[in-house]
């Protein structure tokens, strides 16, 4: 069984919606991820993922390769 969890992450910096693609596509990228949802708005990130495969710092980092900051 996958050991399914989800998070939220407080992304920093997005400021139209090919950010908010880019955080997203960023993220589902990682293997292990099965979904990444980006809200505007507040900068609330929702990801769902495997937790036996994704860490935190994956999270983070993918964040990071996109060009954006992690709360
Ligand atoms: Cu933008």
């Amino acid at each position: 069984m996958a050991n399914e969890k989800e998070k939220t992450l407080k992304v920093v910096g997005m400021h139209c919606p090919s950010c908010v693609a880019a955080v997203e596509l960023s993220i589902t990228d990682i293997d292990g991820v099965d979904e990444a949802k980006a809200n505007l708005d507040t900068g609330d990130v929702e990801v769902k993922y495997n937790a036996d495969k994704v860490n935190d710092e994956d999270l983070i980092e993918a964040v990071e390769e996109a060009g954006f900051k992690v709360e």
